[in-house]
């Protein structure tokens, strides 16, 4: 099947008509309409799946000479998305390696180690807040206790949302899945704009965390409370975004306020609490720290002015993950000289990488360098190019 039509066959599921942007949260009907979609694939391709306890996939195709079925190099990326995502983020690297194993096989390649496919659940953290959360779990960082406890924004816990999916939350456990992940590789669209040439290896993904600031002041009424006598957390809270506008701009950093909860929300009201989401993004950790500490010490500030209450509870903080350099380099000589970036993006290959599994990522140039966004594209040479460089590196790896 041409990476075209393997492409088209899933690039329906889980858009939305109207703004075109991707809705598919983990466990949710369309994130699993997209899982079911890929394990037919694998079926249509005689590839062995193996699931783990929260719905984390590897397909394998398995060398026919090699029935102990040792440790192999592992392709794929995630089917779920950000709400109102983009396309390519995640599917670009599950289709590429579906495209990149029908490559080798029609070459007539045999794998001298078992070639995997996977797909990772909840990587974007879109329904329960905790990024790449099935490889978290799989690589045993994340206890299972603690991620069947997440909630969702509706309040459905992880748990809930596994049995709704037909998976038995109680087999959510370290899984034996990833013993036989010996190197993995991931290719992922490049979500800037540092990428020029078709195909690029990351070397490293900057540290990234997301916490949760809590403002509280008192509510009352919007008509009739003089504004000396208010204690407006919206206030508090706006004076923080634009600080960490500021003090990201400062740094060379990244600092997002994208997500925000009202409460009461009512429109005639001063509100009694603000709660935002900070995404805070920076080239070190020590830089990462230090963005979180001027942020935090401006809005606890602002709240003393304000009358207002703070408090900042991290959710997920992912310190700096250097790609092995030797793997890096094998790959930059396989692609003859592909060029080296680093990205502010999260991934799966960051969670592998941390937990000691020799991990590579390859990138497919983003034109706009739009992401997380409906406008997210790669042009189809370049995805082909994209392909080409996997069947490449995995022929490379898997001889
Ligand atoms: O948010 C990220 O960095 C990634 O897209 N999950
Ligand atoms: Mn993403
Ligand atoms: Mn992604």
């Amino acid at each position: 099947m041409s990476f075209e039509s393997l492409w088209a066959s899933q690039s329906a599921i889980g858009r939305d008509p109207d703004t075109g942007g991707y809705r598919r949260g983990g466990w949710t009907p369309t994130e699993r309409e997209a899982t079911h979609w890929f394990t037919d694939q694998c079926a249509a391709r005689n590839l062995t799946l193996e699931s783990d306890g929260i719905g984390n996939l590897i397909a394998w195709w398995n060398p026919p000479q090699d029935p102990a079925f040792r440790p192999g190099i592992v392709t794929g990326s995630h089917l779920d998305s950000v709400i109102d995502g983009g396309a390519f983020d995640g599917p670009l690297g599950v289709v590429s390696a579906l495209a990149a194993v029908d490559v080798l096989r029609a070459e007539g390649f045999v794998p001298s180690v078992p070639i995997g496919i996977g797909a990772f659940v909840e990587e974007e953290g879109s329904r329960f807040g905790m990024p790449c959360l099935g490889s978290r779990v799989a690589a045993g960082v994340l206890p299972p206790e603690k991620a069947l406890g997440l909630t969702d924004r509706a309040g459905v816990t992880l748990a809930a949302a596994l049995e709704e999916a037909g998976i038995d939350p109680a087999g959510v456990a370290r899984s034996p899945l990833l013993e036989r992940m010996g190197t993995f590789v991931e290719l992922h669209v490049e979500q800037g704009r540092g990428l020029t040439a078709p195909v690029g290896v990351a070397s490293s993904i900057w540290p990234h965390g997301r916490y949760r600031f809590t403002f509280r002041g008192e509510a009352n009424h919007a008509g009739t409370t003089l504004m000396e006598d208010r204690h407006d957390p919206m206030l508090t809270y706006a004076m923080t975004a634009l600080a960490a506008n500021k003090q990201a701009r400062l740094a060379g950093a990244r600092a997002t306020f994208g997500r925000l909860s009202v409460e009461p929300n009512g429109t005639n009201a001063v509100p009694s609490q603000v709660t935002a989401w900070l995404d805070a993004r920076a080239a070190d950790d020590a830089t990462l720290q230090s963005l979180l500490a001027a942020i935090t010490k401006q809005a606890t500030e602002r709240a003393e002015r304000d009358g207002t209450t703070l408090d900042v509870v991290p959710e997920s903080v992912s310190p700096v993950v250097d790609f092995p350099t030797g793997l890096r380099d094998r790959l930059v000589d396989v692609l003859d000289g592909a060029p080296v970036l680093p990205t502010g993006a999260g991934h799966d290959a960051g969670v592998f990488s941390a937990a000691g599994i020799p991990t590579a990522m390859l990138f497919v140039r983003n034109p706009t360098g739009i992401s997380h966004s409906p406008a997210e594209f790669a042009e189809p040479d370049d995805c082909l190019a994209g392909v080409d460089a996997l069947a490449a590196v995995l022929k490379d790896l898997a001889t």
